[in-house]
């Protein structure tokens, strides 16, 4: 009698911490496809696909190796379609010494686990989760007796702890950060070389046959699946972005551009978290090439940055702050999302752009995530648990522990200030500034009031003046407050009317 070592979805890598020290004659590994984590949300076809996908051909591989791999498939008649009751099920089939599990991505996972060893009557180990730069303990240590918690400080604790781009005690380059030297728009000339694309293998495209009758309803399209669903193919799409996109990935790591959906992105969040590429592989891939001279640092501190700063800084907070964090809602937000967040017809061409590509690829990059979809639901004040929601549906790469900080902290402010000293709000000026969307738009970007002018416009000074109280206390916000107060009444009035019809059309309140 050996134990069950159990595998979750996002678990699919070679060293997880639940496989660690398995005896493949006696142990059997337990991996679960179930209804309820493909409908908890209503996750993107192409989510569940890359999943699944991914879950079947890393059991192919396990088992290559001679381990006993007990699987739950979907479409398996005697599949009750939950963690909890296919552990049990499973517990009652192998009648393991134990159970062994890495700590889920999600608190709500990890409380039913917790519950496990009671309802099974067998010990359940929780390992922790070593897939990451920083451990949990360190994140709290770290955070221990700070007023503030700020990304900058935390990342250069990292850049110290792993040594990346240091030199010696000090930042390679003489600075931690470049962040000033990522804000280009792209200039027509240049054109992106696009990602590498890994088109569906037999397996893939039964699994895809499989969602297309399951969950017909989701939002989004399932054709165009082109993610990797093997450890090796991740390592393929990490090599192309360092020798084809790298280099101008700091330049351009702001800007959109028309037709351009990836720019130079590195496209690898779904294989870092669905645990098919290590975050210090991808970190030291970058950091070679700068060493190698293919790279400009303002490129590669960019790329490390994002990995090793604000990947492990969200992680450290979601489970600092959970289960209270997602309950905040600090600006009282009470909208309803919009409809064209599902229609991707809201007649602004940045917004249709970022939420049309989303409904085909699951994809959006940083900024179209941040600043046009994020910021366009702070201003309008949509409740926190719709956008959560949504971005937790939408996107292939997205798990709670790094969606809900990104989204409830960054985007929307819900944790009123947690995560970032100040709101992103952003008028129009901002998209027009890093994109070519607003020369083709409908709506005139440099208009604050009438029918045709652009909504960013009116809803950003709505929400500065909805919230004028709150943010008076903010000196980050000293600047558009001081510029509303010169602002001419009629002005604000007739802003204030152009968004209610907006949003009234739109999302009314409930
Ligand atoms: P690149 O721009 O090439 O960046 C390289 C890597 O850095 C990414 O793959 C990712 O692992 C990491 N990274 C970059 N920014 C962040 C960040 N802010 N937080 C954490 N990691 C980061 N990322 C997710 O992985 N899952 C999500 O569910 C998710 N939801 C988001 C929601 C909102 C509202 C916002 C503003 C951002 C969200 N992000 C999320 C962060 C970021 O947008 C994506 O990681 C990135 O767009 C993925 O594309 P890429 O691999 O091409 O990234
Ligand atoms: C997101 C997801 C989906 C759609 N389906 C499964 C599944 O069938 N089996 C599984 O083990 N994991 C799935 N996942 C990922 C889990 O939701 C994820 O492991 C938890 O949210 C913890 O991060």
């Amino acid at each position: 009698k050996g134990a069950l070592r159990l595998v979750l979805g996002d678990q699919l890598s070679e060293g997880l911490s639940a496989l660690e020290g398995l005896d493949a004659a006696r142990d059997v590994v337990l991996m679960l496809e179930v209804r309820d984590e493909c409908t908890y949300v209503p996750h993107h076809p192409q989510k569940i696909v890359l999943i699944l996908s991914a879950m079947r051909h890393f059991a192919e591989a396990l088992r290559a190796r001679g381990v006993t791999v007990d699987y739950v498939a979907l479409d398996d008649p005697a599949n009750t379609h939950s963690f909890t009751s296919e552990v049990a099920r499973a517990v009652a089939r192998h009648k393991p010494e134990g159970v062994i599990a890495t700590h889920p991505g999600e608190w709500r996972v990890l409380e039913a686990m917790r519950g496990w060893e009671d309802a099974l009557g067998v010990p359940v180990e929780i390992r922790d989760d070593t897939r990451f730069l920083a451990s949990l303990e360190f994140f709290r240590r770290w955070a221990h007796g700070k007023k503030a918690l700020r990304m900058e400080f935390f990342y250069r604790e990292m850049r110290r702890a792993s040594g990346l781009l240091m030199e010696g005690d000090a930042p390679a380059g003489g600075e931690w950060n470049f962040d000033a030297e990522n804000r280009k728009r792209l200039p027509r000339d240049v054109i992106p070389p696009p990602p590498k694309r890994f088109p569906p293998d037999a397996l893939t495209r039964e699994v895809m046959a499989l969602v297309g009758r399951e969950f017909p309803r989701h939002f989004g399209s399932l054709d165009g699946f082109a993610w990797p669903v093997t450890a090796e193919q991740a390592g393929q799409a990490l090599d192309a972005f360092i020798t084809q996109r790298l280099p101008r990935f700091g330049d351009y790591q702001d800007a959109m551009a028309e037709g351009e959906a990836t720019l130079f992105h590195a496209l690898i969040s779904t294989s870092l978290n669905l645990g098919l590429l290590d975050p210090r592989d991808a970190c030291d891939a970058a950091e070679a090439s700068y060493r190698r001279g293919d790279a400009p640092l303002n490129a590669v501190e960019g790329f490390v940055r994002q990995i090793l700063g604000w990947r492990e800084y969200v992680r450290g907070l979601y489970w600092l702050r959970m289960p209270g964090y997602a309950k905040l809602n600090a600006l009282e937000a009470r909208r309803a999302l919009p409809e064209f967040y599902w229609t991707g017809q809201s007649g602004m061409r940045c917004m249709d752009a970022a939420l049309t590509q989303t409904r085909d690829m699951a994809y959006a990059h940083h900024i179209q995530r941040l600043m046009v979809t994020g910021n366009f639901a702070l201003l309008a004040g949509v409740a926190p648990d719709a956008i959560n929601e949504w971005y937790l549906a939408v996107y292939a790469d997205a798990y709670e522990w790094v969606e809900l900080p990104n989204t409830h902290g960054m985007a929307i402010h819900a944790d009123g200030g947690v995560m970032a000293s100040k709101p992103y709000a952003a008028s129009g000026a901002y998209i027009n500034r890093m994109s070519d969307h607003c020369g083709k738009c409908r709506f005139d970007v440099k208009g604050s009031t009438g029918e045709g002018a652009c909504p960013f416009n009116y809803l950003y000074w709505d929400f500065i003046a909805r919230h004028e109280r709150r943010f008076a206390s903010n000196p980050r916000m000293s600047m558009p407050l001081a510029n509303l107060r010169k602002m001419e009444g009629a002005k604000l009035q007739a802003m204030q009317a152009e968004a209610k019809r907006f949003l009234d059309k739109h999302a009314p309140l409930p």
